[in-house]
């Protein structure tokens, strides 16, 4: 008997005897194990799958912290599970229940965990939910100044107070009880309630608008491919909804709807950029296969914070509402959104490429793309540099990822030359689209389909720890 399904018999049975009364908030004897995320190591639960979020949220207040409602998780496990160790940081838990009994449960604000006292093996599939009221959790941004997860922007003389996630990368677990890592994507049925006049946005597609008791709406999206948690777009704001003509280059040719959310007062020419959409959408899935999800499009944001490839709907603030960016946040719909990241040390997987992607998009308009690499080159030798793989936090989002990364690429394809490096960009979203990536996993991709001299390349760039010669 191997040692983790001994500790789970066990612990089952001592559980079963120390755990009375369902609600209690007892001592846990056992204790979880992580994913082992080398940036982040507390966060998730090793050997849990969880394979569908069902979210049913209360915005009753738009523009302040508060929330309600109950998630419904299918979960499953790769390895005998003792207890169930969900990542949150969000409202007070009210009432958990396994498989439609209640479940006695702790909630640890200070650890940002909720451990659910059941067990679960290899092949079994139970449906927990969590219902939680109350007031969102924080997790400050070690390098900007605000919180990462549920954004609450209050009114003010011109704008009716909103609110949504900004949750890159372990911001979800602010307001919902999530398996909080990249590695463990799953797919997402959101139904958000908001107050009369109110909008509610969410990654996927909307399957439903009811009317809600008290004059509110109730609105459902369908999330149908798995996504990363950190990925998933929630915004409830006096919106605009803009539909534009869907654009056929989903799988198969299939068509991607295009919808677009403005809130009201923007300033002159902001929706300027968003009616490009169909073209980026066209462009980038020349090189990178057909569009991952069935719908694309933007909700734009009015406070001053980074934009975010939210699944299926970016979430764009007003002063990075440009095509550059639009470009950028589109490219991680594949590389990030769809290829996720095994750990987030490997964060240049998805801000190289999409920054990549920016001088593809360039390139299509006409633009001298060695100038573009030029430019990259010099501000890569004005800033640190350092291997790719991240060593810590404040290494997530620095100039290395971006530029340094996409730079690798542009090494990659100068040494294979351009319709060997289409192939091999759609070879890679192709490949894991089902199973997370590391560095390691591009690197073995590059030598597999493009032979060793490529790899080569790539490694230099991947591991040297200073900057490697210009890519021409
Ligand atoms: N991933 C974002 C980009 O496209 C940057 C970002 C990082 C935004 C963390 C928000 C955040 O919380 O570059």
């Amino acid at each position: 008997m191997s040692r983790p399904s001994f500790c789970a018999s066990l612990c089952a049975a001592l559980l079963s005897v120390l755990l009375v009364g369902a609600g209690a908030q007892p001592a846990s004897p056992v204790t979880a194990q992580s994913i082992g995320d080398s940036i982040y190591p507390r966060l998730g639960q090793a050997g849990l799958d969880v394979r569908h979020y069902a979210l049913d949220l209360n915005v009753d207040r738009p523009g302040t912290s508060e929330l309600s409602g109950v998630v419904t998780l299918t979960v499953g496990a790769t390895r005998p599970l003792p207890l169930l160790s969900l990542d949150f940081l969000g409202p007070a838990v009210a009432a958990v229940t396994w498989n439609g009994q209640p479940a006695p449960y702790r909630q640890d604000r200070a650890a940002g965990k909720l451990s659910i006292q059941r067990s679960l093996r290899p092949g079994e599939q139970a449906t927990v939910t969590v219902r939680f009221a109350g007031t969102v959790g924080r997790r400050p941004d070690p390098e900007l100044p605000l919180d990462v997860g549920w954004q609450a922007v209050a009114a003010d003389g011109k704008r009716p107070g909103a609110n949504f996630t900004l949750s890159e990368p372990d911001g979800t677990r602010t307001f919902l009880p999530v398996n909080d890592h990249p590695s463990d994507p799953a797919t997402f049925t959101t139904r958000v309630t908001v107050p009369a006049g109110y909008v509610a946005a969410a990654s996927g597609v909307q399957v439903l608008a009811q009317a809600a008791p008290g004059g509110g709406q109730t609105f459902t999206f369908e999330q149908a491919q798995p996504i990363p948690t950190y990925a998933l777009a929630l915004h409830v704001n006096r919106f605009e909804r803009q539909d534009s003509p869907a654009v056929p280059v989903g799988v198969g040719g299939a068509a991607v709807a295009r919808r677009d959310y403005f809130p009201s007062d923007l300033p002159d020419g902001t929706r300027d950029a968003y009616t490009r959409t169909g073209e980026v959408l066209t462009v980038l899935s020349g090189w990178f296969g057909p569009f991952p999800f069935g719908a694309y499009g933007s909700a734009v944001v009015t406070p001053g914070i980074p934009a975010l490839e939210t699944a299926t709907l970016s979430t764009m603030p007003v002063r990075a509402s440009n095509v550059r960016v639009l470009v950028h946040e589109t490219a991680h719909q594949w590389f990030g959104d769809r290829v996720v990241l095994g750990d987030w040390a490997d964060v240049w997987l998805n801000e190289g490429f999409a920054t990549y992607a920016e001088l593809l998009w360039a390139q299509a308009q006409g633009e001298d793309g060695a100038a573009i690499v030029r430019g990259w080159y010099d501000r890569a030798g004005r800033s640190p540099t350092r291997p790719l793989v991240a060593a810590s936090e404040r290494q997530l989002f620095d100039t290395t990822s971006y530029i340094r990364g996409a730079l690798a690429l542009q090494a990659v394809r100068v040494t294979v030359g351009d319709a060997a490096f289409q192939a091999y960009l759609r070879g890679w979203v192709a490949a894991f689209s089902d199973r997370p990536a590391r560095t390691a996993d591009l690197l073995a991709h590059t030598r597999r389909q493009l032979g060793a001299d490529a790899e080569a390349a790539l490694r230099l760039w991947t591991e040297s720890p200073t900057l490697p010669p210009l890519p021409e």
